[in-house]
């Protein structure tokens, strides 16, 4: 420990001494520490940030906000602060409440890269002081482990300039269909996400798990120049960008969207122009492209969910519905709502689907869906492995239509649908504009809009369609989008994909393990499954090929402990 010396020196004062220096950037008062730099480079580079108009102080004062200074760490530069100015430096000290707001500590690429630009840059993490490597963070970081669902991952985590990167780079792989490349970029993220702290520096990555050689060079990239060359190239491909826009009509995937970009259609304006024959999902997909893109919030995902309870209820009393996906992960929005139904009394699910979704249509809640099938059956030899991760459960691909008008009768169902994370309905939800009310309120909406807009699944003969009802900022941001898409004016109600699963209660378990996600987090169970336990996972089931039998299991925490892994909850599996 250094004792702080309270004394003045020469070279701090504590009146505002910039005063008399005009400043092209006021706001940014530099002070270039002349520890390890020497006399005669701090002069030059003085004179050089002078020239290009900033305000750069021979000695300390309290109006200097950035501090400048070459091969020293954070810690070197407090302790001289410290020696220097009897700790007035520091926030709290006398010379700071009088100015109040922290000093940058900052390192010379900082002030090159300012001097370059011709005016002080935007303070990245690498731009800051590095503190001496801690002693315990290496050991720390050594002992995490590489599969994801063995890591807490949660939502929010400290390095998302170089996830954000690391995903850029998985989504173009994964566009052009080059699996292994985008698995091995989605791992190197995963690992990102889980860990306690931010990365500053490369050396911190020492030991880590799941760093490819490609992942390293693009996370040093980020770390060293801000951003990384492949990304930004990427980002800015027309290829990449015609992929992404391509993909993101509903029906369409990386193959097909392939092909269209190879005749020269870029956007869904060019698929609609080109006259291509489509089928129903794409048709359906490019009809409400805009509002399909537009991410879905909680409030909406609680909204349809009390519309899927009403319809399973009115079908089947007793089966229980339950938010899974992204927002049962605790999610505040997704692309889409997922819901996995079951029931209490094995072999009452059966045929569910279809009585569902008859119900949603008589009642107009449905502008699309595509319902599949149960096709699974246990064999003797275990669960035979899919030829793609799609299960086999009894499912439904749909489009709803959610009103977000503001007008009805209220009503209240006065149940609620389970989420493992608890989102209940009817509660004030809050959003990053503040509070929003929920209230779902029935209507009745124009049946000949209805039918227009969607030729697909009603007839004339249907009732008036039914909408619960959204009320908020999004409903305004909505009427936006859609006032500028291909439809003839803002409207109350959007376009919202929802994916409804049956499981029979026996599978439930390992159907809600299995749709919770992230999608890396289930790759990463199947993974550890057959690598490490010699077992098979899949939504229906676990299979153990030693002891030749299927485990059961009735709950998530039972299958974890049957995999041997430590239990993650839903909000840490975001990987
Ligand atoms: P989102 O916010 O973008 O909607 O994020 P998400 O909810 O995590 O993604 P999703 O694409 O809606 O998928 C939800 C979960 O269901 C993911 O974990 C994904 O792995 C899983 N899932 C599918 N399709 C299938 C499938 O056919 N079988 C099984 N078992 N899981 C599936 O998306
Ligand atoms: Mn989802």
């Amino acid at each position: 420990m250094v004792p702080i010396k309270r004394r003045k020196v020469n070279c701090f004062v504590t009146s505002d001494s910039s005063g008399d220096r005009t400043s092209k950037f006021p706001g940014v008062v530099i002070f270039l520490l002349e520890r390890k730099m020497g006399a005669s480079r701090r002069a030059f580079l003085t004179r050089l940030g002078r020239g290009k108009g900033f305000n750069i102080e021979d000695s300390f004062s309290c109006s200097i906000t950035h501090i400048v200074s070459e091969n020293n760490s954070g810690e070197e530069v407090r302790t001289w602060l410290d020696s220097h100015t009897g700790g007035q430096w520091r926030e709290g000290g006398e010379c700071r409440t009088a100015r109040p707001g922290s000093v940058h500590l900052l390192d010379m690429v900082w002030y090159t890269a300012s001097m370059q630009a011709g005016s002080p840059v935007i303070i990245l993490d690498r731009h800051r002081l590095q503190e001496r490597e801690k002693p315990g963070l290496e050991l720390a970081v050594v002992s995490v482990p590489s599969y994801a669902c063995q890591r807490h991952t949660p939502l929010l985590h400290h390095n998302t300039t170089l996830t954000d990167a690391l995903s850029i780079l998985a989504e173009n792989a994964e566009l052009s269909e080059n699996e292994g490349r985008g698995v091995a970029f989605r791992r190197a993220a995963a690992l990102l996400k889980s860990l306690p702290q931010e990365v500053r520096g490369a050396e911190q990555l020492r030991g880590l798990p799941c760093l490819g050689e490609h992942s390293l060079r693009v996370i040093k990239e980020v770390l060293e120049d801000g951003v990384s060359h492949e990304v930004e190239t990427t980002t800015h491909s027309e290829q990449f960008k015609a992929m992404k826009a391509l993909t993101g009509i509903f029906g369409v995937g990386a193959k097909t969207a392939d092909r269209w970009f190879r005749e020269g259609i870029h956007t869904p304006s060019d698929l609609q122009r080109s006259g291509h024959t489509l089928n129903r999902a794409q048709q359906a997909g490019l009809q409400y492209y805009d509002e399909l893109n537009l991410p879905v919030t909680k409030a909406e995902a609680v909204a349809i969910g009390q519309i899927v309870e009403r319809a399973v209820h009115a079908v089947l009393p007793g089966a229980e519905i339950t938010l899974i996906g992204g927002f049962r992960r605790g999610k505040q929005t997704g692309h889409d709502v997922d819901f996995l139904i079951t029931h209490p009394d094995e072999g009452r699910e059966e045929g569910l689907m279809p009585k569902v979704v008859s119900w949603l249509e008589a009642q107009g809640f449905l502008l699309y869906q595509k319902t599949t099938g149960n096709s699974y059956l246990e064999s003797k030899e275990g669960p035979a492995r899919p030829a793609s991760n799609m299960d086999r459960f009894e499912r439904c691909f749909s489009i709803f239509r959610l009103s977000t008008d503001n007008e009805g009768t209220e009503i209240q169902t006065g149940t609620e649908i389970q989420t493992g994370t608890e989102i209940q309905t009817g509660t004030e939800i809050q959003t990053g504009n503040g509070p929003q009310t929920y209230s779902p309120t029935l209507t009745n909406t124009d049946p000949h809009t209805h039918s227009e807009t969607h030729p697909h699944t009603h007839t004339d003969s249907h009732p008036p369609p039914q909408t619960l009802v959204v009320v908020g900022d999004h409903a305004q941001k909505v009427s936006w989008v859609l006032g500028h898409s291909q439809c003839s004016g803002p409207r109350s109600w959007r376009a919202v994909r929802v994916d409804l699963v049956v499981s029979p209660y026996s599978q439930f378990a390992f159907a809600l393990l299995g749709w919770t996600g992230s999608k890396l987090f289930e790759r990463e169970l199947r993974r550890w499954a057959v690598h490490e336990k010699a077992m098979t996972l899949s939504s229906h089931a676990l299979y153990d090929r030693k002891r030749t039998q299927y485990l059961r299991a009735s709950s998530e925490e039972e299958i974890f402990t049957h995999l041997g892994l430590e239990y993650i909850p839903p909000c840490d599996r975001n990987a």
